[in-house]
């Protein structure tokens, strides 16, 4: 978007923690994004900044002060037994490790300032690739999320808009978006996902859409794995265009987890990064302040092509397939090319069942009223 003020939020040390030897969650694939970024010489066409962490009075405007106040002292030393006695840490998918407090609080303070450059009209997009931890509670950390930085930018962003739309394309459901802002209508969340069989989180069905006054305020669009750019976009566009019609919101937070495109250790989309990006430039024709945020991702150069991509797309630059020289990707035939393609594998998504699952969301959004 050639003539949009954006600005990337990057803090080199926040990426460098290692949750435990073998978890899924690498928060090294930042780096590479960031490396990526610079060696296709895009720093020039936006504002990089480097972001304070959050401080413990804005983690606990969010968290359980308790939760904080652990997080702060823990170590892996001496988590043994205590996750018991107090589980806000859930031991295989939220380890304890050296550094959590400092990590979550970068990222969290990463958030908070896209939200207030938004404020304060300095910029029309932002970008912290290093956020998007949408399965954080208020009480408790959940699926590699320790503290819900999305949460936090869009409560500031609601100091100055009256109604923010979340939009998260990351595969898993965003459950800890969607609780912290189940009973408003001042937020609309949108969850594409996966679901059913097991898959985590296990929630976000269409029936799941808020309560009180923030009933029909929150939209589940569940899927089925093996889905394609077609049937993806298709569905995307249709519910976007609709809930933008029906609530009109006055600033945009994009969720762009990089775990639905094709060939991703926990996701079983068939998206490619073209169409994972499509998303974000269908979203970005609004014309909304927006933030972009990361999230999941867990084959990590592709992680690192589509925030890559995607942060082409936001500056309206066109890339060149060949990867630029950098330290990551090496001389293989794979490690050659900015695209990924599609892949051939079953697909459990019939047409029949997207317009389904379109018609149902419709429902929802019908009810809603501004
Ligand atoms: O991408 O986990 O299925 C945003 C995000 O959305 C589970 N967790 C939970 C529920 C009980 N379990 C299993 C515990 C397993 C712990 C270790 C893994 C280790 C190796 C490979 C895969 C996993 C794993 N864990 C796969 N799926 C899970 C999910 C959590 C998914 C979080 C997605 C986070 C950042
Ligand atoms: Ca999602
Ligand atoms: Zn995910």
């Amino acid at each position: 978007m050639a003539n949009k003020k954006v600005s990337y939020f990057y803090a080199p040390d926040a990426s460098s923690y290692q949750l435990s030897e073998t978890h899924p969650m690498v928060p090294e694939r930042v780096n590479m994004t960031h490396e990526l970024v610079q060696n296709y010489r895009m720093f020039p066409h936006m504002t990089i900044i480097k972001p304070h962490p959050a401080t413990e009075e804005q983690l606990k405007r969010i968290h359980l002060p308790g939760y904080i106040d652990y997080l702060k002292k823990v170590s892996p030393l001496i988590s043994n037994g205590l996750v018991d006695l107090y589980p806000c840490l859930q031991a295989d998918d939220c380890p304890t490790f050296t550094g959590v407090y400092d990590y979550s609080a970068s990222i969290v303070g990463a958030s908070i300032a896209c939200a207030n450059r938004i404020n304060h009209g300095r910029s029309n997009i932002c970008i912290n690739w290093a956020g998007g931890m949408h399965h954080a509670k208020r009480r408790f950390a959940s699926g590699f999320c320790y503290a819900n930085d999305i949460a936090a930018a869009i409560l500031e962003l609601l100091t100055c808009h009256r109604r923010v739309m979340y939009v998260d394309i990351d595969v898993h459901h965003g459950d800890g978006v969607e609780e912290f802002f189940y009973n408003t209508n001042r937020v609309m969340t949108i969850s594409f996902h996966r679901h059913g069989n097991g898959f985590f989180p296990g929630t976000g069905s269409t029936a799941e859409s808020g309560v009180g006054p923030g009933k029909d305020y929150a939209i589940n669009v569940p899927l089925h794995k093996g889905i394609t750019d077609d049937q993806y976009i298709f569905l995307y566009k249709n519910v976007l265009m609709k809930a933008m019609e029906r609530f009109q919101p006055e600033a945009l937070v994009m969720q762009m987890g990089a775990d639905s495109v094709v060939g991703d250790k926990l996701g079983d989309f068939n998206l490619t990064n073209q169409g994972h990006a499509n998303c974000l430039k269908h979203a970005l024709t609004y014309n909304l302040p927006t933030i972009v945020l990361g999230g999941g991702g867990y084959s990590v150069k592709n992680v690192a092509r589509t925030w890559t991509l995607e942060t082409a797309t936001i500056l309206g630059l066109e890339l060149d397939n060949k990867l630029p020289a950098n330290s990551y990707f090496g001389h293989l035939p794979e490690d050659q090319n900015l695209i990924i393609p599609a892949i051939k594998m079953s697909n459990l998504n019939s047409m029949k069942e997207i317009k389904a699952v379109q018609n149902q969301v419709y429902e929802v959004l019908g009810r809603t009223e501004i």
